[in-house]
């Protein structure tokens, strides 16, 4: 094991990664939650989620030799995979999706420890994860050492705050847990609940992701529910507050980030938020495609995002983008959404 970690820890920072941990793969500590969670239905359209319990209970299922898991984080502010030609300027897009997607570029950086691995271990087993799996991460990362779930759901480090991503290489050969499961240090801090402008926390450690803007931006197919519209604000893709907000965070962004559910724009930025939403109005399913390609927005499509341009420009009531607006009244699954923003232009 200490060769292993040794190994590891030779190769941390030129992979980026800010901590690790190791665990062993038993039933996840919080499992029963997660399916009284999943029966509340609190997990909206995100089928995948139940679909995915058992083997999030018993990992064996899916891979029989998988004995432990060596678990990573790598931060995203500053996001390390930042794209060029990033398509928006000022569209209010959440941190994590400011660049590549962590989809592939942080599974290729465990698949270059996997051969460092394998080579050192022939017979033995090592496959890399990050998001998509059915793998309950905050669980496992929990289990590992790298922070504990806050009362916003996402897991936290003393250092080094929450916004950071986690990944995990399943491996057959047998760890022994390193760092017992870090207390909870939220103490009696309510700010990401008082803070969520939908509404999503609604209790501690607990969240409805249906209200989350997240979920509404990103992994809804669906327009948004008209209760909820207007609390989406200018959230173009994705949310930051209840981590902007949260104490833990606050040196590793040094107040550089803002918390207003709505900002208030200058001149120039309002100009150039118009922009931005006039060119996600007009442009069609290929040409998004192809400018979003490789970025974490390519998943919600030419719906998702003219849903999310369609939001915010009833919520900002920018006018001047009245007949972008008008051109999808007669969308099939777009339409009633573009009145409803009509009616906040006039
Ligand atoms: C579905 C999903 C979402 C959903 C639902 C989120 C949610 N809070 O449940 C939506 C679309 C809303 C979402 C949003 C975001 N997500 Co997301 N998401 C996932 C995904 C795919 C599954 C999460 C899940 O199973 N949720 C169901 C709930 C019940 O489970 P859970 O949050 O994992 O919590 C478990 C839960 C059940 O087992 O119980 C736990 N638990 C542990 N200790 C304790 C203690 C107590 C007292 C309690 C009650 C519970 C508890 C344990 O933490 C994971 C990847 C994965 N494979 O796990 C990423 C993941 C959780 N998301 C991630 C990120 C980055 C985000 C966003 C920041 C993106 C953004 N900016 O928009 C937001 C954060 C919003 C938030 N406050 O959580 C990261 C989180 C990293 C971190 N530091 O926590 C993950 C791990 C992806 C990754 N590989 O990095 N996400
Ligand atoms: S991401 Fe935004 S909407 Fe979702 S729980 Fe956090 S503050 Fe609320
Ligand atoms: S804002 Fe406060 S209550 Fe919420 S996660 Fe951070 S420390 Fe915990």
């Amino acid at each position: 094991m200490n060769e292993i970690k040794g190994m590891i820890e030779g190769h941390l920072s030129d992979l980026g990664f800010s901590h690790f941990g190791f665990s062993s793969l038993s039933k996840p500590l919080s499992f029963e939650f997660y399916e009284s969670w999943i029966k509340e239905g609190l997990h909206g359209d995100m089928q995948y989620l139940e679909d995915h319990a058992p083997i999030k209970q018993t990992p064996q299922k899916k891979w029989p030799r998988a004995q432990s898991a060596l678990v990573f984080a790598i931060p995203y502010y500053p996001h390390p995979e930042s794209k060029k030609d990033f398509p928006l300027k000022s569209a209010r897009v959440s941190l994590y999706a400011q660049g590549f997607d962590y989809h592939f570029w942080f599974k290729e950086r465990m698949q270059k420890l996997c051969s460092l691995l394998q080579t050192q271990f022939p017979e033995e087993e090592f496959i890399a994860f990050t998001d998509s799996s059915p793998v309950l991460e905050r669980d496992l990362a929990k289990r590992a050492g790298l922070g504990w779930v806050g009362k916003n759901t996402c897991l936290i480090h003393p250092k080094k705050g929450s916004l950071f991503f986690i990944g995990e290489i399943y491996t057959s050969l047998q760890m022994e847990t390193e760092l017992a499961p870090l207390p909870d240090f939220c103490g009696t801090c309510t700010r990401c609940i008082e803070a969520c402008p939908t509404g999503a926390l609604i209790e501690p450690h607990k969240m409805d992701a249906r209200k989350c803007i997240s979920y509404l931006t990103i992994e809804s197919r669906t327009v948004p529910p008209v209760e909820l519209r207007e609390k989406i604000g200018d959230w173009f893709f994705g949310c930051d507050i209840c981590q902007t907000v949260c104490p833990w965070n606050q040196k590793i962004f040094k107040g550089q980030l803002a918390t207003e559910p709505i900002l208030a724009l200058n001149d120039e930025q309002s100009n150039s938020l118009t922009e931005d939403l006039r060119y996600i109005l007009t442009s069609s399913g290929k040409r998004l495609e192809k400018d979003f390609w490789g970025t974490p927005l390519a998943r919600a499509g030419s719906f998702g995002l003219k849903r999310n341009a369609l939001v915010v420009v009833g919520n900002k009531q920018i006018s001047c983008l009245k007949n972008e607006v008008e051109s999808l009244v007669n969308h099939e699954r777009l339409g009633e959404l573009a009145t409803w923003a009509l009616s906040r232009l006039s």
